[in-house]
């Protein structure tokens, strides 16, 4: 698909900010391709391996229990790689359609890089949890330790157990109350936006069918994408082009025809 012609684009762009006007409420969906342009490698471009590792290595409970060193010095590389990333055009689009939707907004990431934290974004429901914060095996305790360096294995300060990411690896369950808000917030809003995720990796992924189905009105869902995806299918329009760029020329959009 690639970015679309111009004038096919400003169509597009026109309908997809038609429905947002008329949408009481919003639901959005971000994945590694809104981070794109902040420099952080998304995931399936590297072919399955992550900055050299096999996924399953690095991103899952066994993978820790097999090599814990391994799994912390990955990552670390991702955490000192966020600390260097600032947010893009495309997260702060976002922050501006937060403030115009207010409590009505709700947006949802599978991304770990807190960086709609950072551009301003407050309603952020993080399904895969965060690089900031640490988890302890001992006593549970969640601290988040910003994206300082944190060493290959380190200590919770309060029990001195062994401390994991606070992410959700692969063959793990997501967070339940914040998957049970992310479903909500699809369930009800009137207009979805899908932006810069391939839409494979579940549950994330069914709060796009679940945005359309079972509901009186299906709400209107836009993709935004540099590809056609998963997603695509339940998708009203799809806006092809960089996030960083797209985004903001949807919120340009929602200022032209007032909102
Ligand atoms: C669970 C944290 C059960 C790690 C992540 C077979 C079939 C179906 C499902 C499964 C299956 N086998 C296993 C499963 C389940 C599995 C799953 O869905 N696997 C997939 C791969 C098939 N799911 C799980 O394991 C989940 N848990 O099911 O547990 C259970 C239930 C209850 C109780 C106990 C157990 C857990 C899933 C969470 C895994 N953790 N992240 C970390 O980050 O370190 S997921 C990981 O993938 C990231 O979070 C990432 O966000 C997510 C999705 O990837 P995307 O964000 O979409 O990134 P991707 O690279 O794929 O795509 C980027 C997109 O951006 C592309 O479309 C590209 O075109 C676009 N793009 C690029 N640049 C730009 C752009 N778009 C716009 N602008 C740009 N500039
Ligand atoms: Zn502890």
């Amino acid at each position: 698909m690639g970015n679309q012609p111009l004038d096919e684009l400003d169509r597009a762009l026109d309908q997809a900010a038609m429905w947002l006007k008329l949408a009481e409420r919003v639901c959005v969906l971000t994945g590694a391709g809104i981070s794109a342009e902040s420099g952080i490698p998304t995931f399936r471009a590297s072919d399955g391996l992550w900055e050299g590792h096999r996924i399953e290595d690095v991103a899952s409970p066994d993978g820790f229990r097999r090599d814990p060193g391994l799994v912390w010095s990955f990552y670390n590389a991702r955490r000192a790689n966020v600390r260097k990333a600032k947010p893009n055009p495309g997260h702060l689009a976002l922050v501006e359609m937060e403030k115009r939707w207010g409590t009505k907004f709700c947006l949802v990431t599978q991304n770990v890089d807190s960086l709609h934290f950072e551009a301003g974004s407050r309603n952020v429901l993080e399904l895969h949890g965060s690089l900031r914060r640490t988890r302890c095996l001992g006593c549970f305790t969640i601290q988040d330790r910003e994206l300082e360096p944190l060493g290959d294995s380190p200590q919770c300060p309060h029990c001195r157990g062994s401390l994991r990411p606070d992410i959700v690896w692969f063959g793990e369950g997501l967070p339940e109350a914040v998957l049970d808000a992310a479903m909500q917030a699809a369930y009800d809003c009137d207009a979805f936006l899908v932006v810069g995720t391939s839409a494979v990796v579940y549950p994330a992924a069914s709060l796009v069918p679940i945005a359309k189905r079972g509901k009186a009105v299906p709400a209107k869902v836009i993709e935004v994408n540099l590809t056609e995806t998963d997603a695509s299918s339940y998708a009203d329009v799809g806006l092809y082009g960089p996030s960083g760029q797209i985004l903001p020329k949807l919120v340009k959009k929602l200022d032209e025809t007032g909102s």
